[in-house]
């Protein structure tokens, strides 16, 4: 048996954390042959329904499980930790923008990146998933000294799946063949997803969808409120595809990229295509398995520029509303 990794999550009891958990038991994240040992942390208020997940996890009796602990001390949550996947924080209700829990969500990811920074692992790699997780990612970032900023990132990808799940129904083509889907920007309702560099089968999506209008309006809007339109039908924020787009946000870190793909990301800006540095925001990257890097040299059209300024313009903003929580 290989030596276990060690995954701590935050906001295990939680509905995204019910549905990642058994997947990341079985496999999902690092293959049908890796143990994971598994650091489960909530708030005091988690800790009992935790007990309860905990339970259906033993009940399980996954293989790969090789261990499970929980807690409410950051600490110990994150201690020897090789990836943490930060999805605790308060949820978005009916009616609320991200921009509401900037103040209610930040505090939080000052002390996880503290705790981070001082109990794990030295090849730590992290996956913000608690909204709004660009920023949130940002204050963690900032606040764990040592931790390189090339090992943080924002989920993007479920943003990603969605456009090419759209896309894949107007062209009467599957999810699969659609690739290159690059979400520009905040994992907000100003996300870019950017159709003009989409392929279905290698051809270019704007091709084989000969309908620019649908491009500009519906499917960018759809995208931009799928959240929305899930949280009006469920009562609950997206869970079960949210838990799937962290897997796969991890795996697309840790495999190597196919060539004629790629995968969003929220990363630290390296000043690429005019992003402040050191925003995190989403951009098309690739991994070489060990390197997550940003594909550079693409042209961005004049409509597609004007809707990248405005996402970048709101994670700014972001920024400077949280300017208190970023260490000088
Ligand atoms: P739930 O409310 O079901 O679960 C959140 C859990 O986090 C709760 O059990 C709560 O006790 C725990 N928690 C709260 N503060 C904590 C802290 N400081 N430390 C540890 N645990 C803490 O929410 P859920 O539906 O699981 O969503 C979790 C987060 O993911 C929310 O912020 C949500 O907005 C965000 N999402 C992000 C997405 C993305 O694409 N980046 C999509 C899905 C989701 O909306």
């Amino acid at each position: 048996m290989k030596k276990p990794i060690t995954v701590s999550i935050t906001g295990a009891a939680g509905q995204i954390g019910y549905s990642i958990l058994p997947r990341i038991a079985s496999g999902a994240l690092f293959g049908p042959d890796q143990p994971v040992a598994l650091r489960l942390i909530e708030i005091e208020a988690g800790m009992k329904p935790l007990e309860g997940v905990v339970m259906e996890l033993q009940d399980a009796a996954l293989p790969l499980l090789e261990s499970i602990e929980t807690t409410s001390d950051l600490n110990h949550g994150f201690a020897g930790a090789n990836w943490a996947l930060l999805i605790g924080s308060v949820p978005r209700k009916a009616g609320m923008e991200r921009k509401d829990l900037l103040g209610i969500n930040g505090k939080i990811f000052v002390g996880q990146g503290a705790a981070i920074a001082k109990n794990a692992a030295a090849d730590i790699r992290v996956l913000v998933v608690g909204n709004p997780a660009n920023t949130n990612c940002l204050i963690a970032m900032n606040n764990a000294p040592g931790v390189p900023a090339d090992r943080w990132h924002a989920m993007t990808r479920l943003d990603e799946d969605r456009a090419r799940s759209l896309i894949g129904q107007k062209a009467g083509h599957h999810a699969r063949d659609v690739k290159k889907m690059t979400i520009w920007g905040n994992h907000s309702s100003t996300l870019y997803p950017d159709f003009e560099h989409a392929t279905i089968n290698g051809h270019e999506a704007t091709e084989t969808i000969q309908d620019r209008t649908w491009f500009e309006t519906d499917f960018i809007q759809q995208v931009q409120q799928r959240g929305v339109a899930i949280i009006a039908a469920r009562g609950l924020s997206s869970a079960l595809s949210a838990a799937n787009a962290a897997i796969e946000t991890v795996r697309s870190i840790c495999e190597l990229t196919p060539a004629d793909n790629w995968h969003s990301v929220g990363i630290c800006s390296d000043g690429s295509y005019g992003v402040d540095l050191g925003l995190v925001s989403s951009f098309p990257t690739r991994s070489d398995t060990k390197e997550l890097s940003i594909i550079e040299g693409l042209t961005t059209s004049p409509f597609a520029q004007a809707k990248i300024d405005l996402t970048i313009q709101e994670l700014r903003e972001e920024k400077a509303m949280v300017a208190d929580l970023l260490r000088p």
